[in-house]
């Protein structure tokens, strides 16, 4: 998906002129405020009979009965995100957003539609689309009511284990672990790197839900997206300078079109989905206060970029993970002091990049990458090697044609990973083990369904900067 050249394109398109701004977010007042705001439940906290979950399942009932012509089927909303079904497609099919920096905001937009179509389909007029809160060890199975094989909401495409009742099998913790993307401050970075986890519950959810032109089918999608909506909000609540790219033209000028309740299409912009309470009344159970943030805005610091400078590309014999993990050791000649310097420092991210990442078909697990374990060590996502983790969800997967992209490329900061080994006069290993779910609580033996092939690695500094971009005036 060659995530990272995305990011470097969206630095280059940040504009050039300085600007003396003033911090503050909004000068501006509501423009609408709504009456109603439908409040977006945990499932964790709902049971198959909760209102919420009856109606979900009366609506998927009804939505499936609908031909896949029809804007309100379950099949045609499904192909919204993408579908396998025959084109030439209808309008506005196949337009999921996967490793660009639309990623949220696209899917955003979706529910938001989606949820009110449900609303309709339902008769429920109160209907609010309750979010799986999978990072929560309560909430690392499958909700206990789409694993009912007598509901609407239940599919056989899904990893046998995790789709058991009880289930044997569940989603590990550092699958579902979102502290890098939490701890961007950029939103290209962040937006880049929420992807992960999320690509880790599809792929570990399995079945339909890992493979792109299938996922929208299971109803258990749009929980799982629910999910990541609201980790949008969480990251930017964190404040610290968090910011949309609200001065990126290119951001707040994109549109995409759905279908509201009525079969109308309907067009949003980015800047008409930044503030869920106020521009589409809802808010999430449990949330931070919503943090407003706007298109037009006149006084405010520039937002943050990640600049990334390449060190050093590392050559070396083409990278191939089948069942077992695979090392390598990461040479870095000259580069070796500045390299050690920046894993020192404080305010520099020293990044590992994976790039040119393929498989023929979706192989099935998720990988774990370590930096620096010595010799003889077993890996364990709990250590200080474990650098992060990644699945491919889409781009990089050959037999699956979306975007155009051919491969999927992914980033990690390993400051603290060099820092050990170098500092233990160490060879920096570079190891990456294949990994599948939780089953009885142990971690399963991986059943790797295609070869991993990974034909780049390099290494970057990273530096979180505040943009000179000037300030866009723009939309609401
Ligand atoms: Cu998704």
């Amino acid at each position: 998906m060659a995530r990272f050249w995305n990011r470097r394109q969206f630095l280059l398109s940040t504009g050039a002129a300085a600007s003396a701004a003033v911090a503050g977010r909004s000068l501006l007042s509501p423009r609408k405020v709504s009456a109603t705001t439908y409040t977006r439940k945990d499932v964790g906290g709902l049971t198959a009979t909760s209102p919420e979950i009856v109606s979900y399942a009366t609506a998927v009932t009804a939505m499936q009965a609908l031909p896949a012509t029809n804007p309100l089927s379950w099949a045609y909303q499904a192909a919204i995100h993408f579908t396998t079904l025959p084109c030439p497609c209808p309008v506005y099919w196949n337009q999921c957003q996967h490793g660009t920096e639309f990623f949220w905001s696209w899917h955003r937009m979706y529910l938001y539609y989606f949820e009110r179509i449900v609303r309709a389909m339902s008769g429920d007029s109160s209907w609010a689309l309750p979010y799986w809160n999978w990072q929560l060890a309560t909430e690392a199975t499958i909700p206990p009511m789409f694993r009912d094989t007598t509901s609407v909401l239940y599919t056989s495409h899904r990893n046998a284990s995790m789709n058991a009742t009880p289930p044997t099998g569940s989603l590990p913790g550092w699958a579902v672990d979102c502290s890098a993307a939490m701890g961007d401050l950029d939103f290209a970075s962040a937006v880049e790197d929420i992807q992960t986890p999320h690509g880790n519950v599809h792929v570990q959810v399995g079945g339909w839900m890992a493979v792109i032109a299938t996922a929208a089918m299971d109803p258990i999608f749009y929980f799982h997206h629910s999910n990541v909506d609201r980790l949008w909000d969480i990251w930017l609540a964190q404040g610290g300078g968090r910011e949309d790219p609200t001065t990126d033209t290119t951001w707040t000028g994109k549109t995409f079109t759905f279908f509201d309740e009525t079969g109308s299409p309907v067009t949003l912009s980015d800047c008409d989905v930044l503030r869920a309470a106020q521009q589409l009344n809802y808010e999430y159970e449990g949330e931070p206060t919503q943090v407003n943030d706007y298109c037009f805005e006149i006084l405010r610091l520039p937002p943050w970029v990640l600049e990334i400078l390449q060190i050093i590309q590392l050559p070396g014999p083409p990278v191939e993970v089948v069942n077992e993990p695979f090392t390598l050791t990461l040479e870095f000649g000259d580069e070796l002091q500045r390299i050690q310097d920046i894993a020192a420092s404080s305010e520099h991210k020293l990044l590992l990049e994976l790039g040119e990442i393929t498989a023929s078909t979706q192989p099935g697990v998720s990988y774990q990458v370590y930096v620096g374990l010595p010799q003889g060590q077993v890996p364990e996502p709990e250590g200080i090697y474990f650098v992060g983790s990644f699945s491919l969800f889409g781009p990089g997967v050959k037999d699956e044609v979306h975007h155009g992209s051919t491969s999927a490329s992914f980033r990690f900061q390993v400051n603290h990973a060099v820092n050990a080994a170098l500092r233990a006069k160490r060879a920096v290993d570079l190891t990456i083990v294949p990994a599948g779910i939780l089953v009885d609580g142990k971690p399963e033996m991986p059943h790797t369904k295609a070869t991993l092939h990974i034909g780049a690695i390099g290494m970057a500094e990273g530096t979180e900067k505040r943009s000179q971009s000037s300030q866009a005036v723009s939309g609401n």
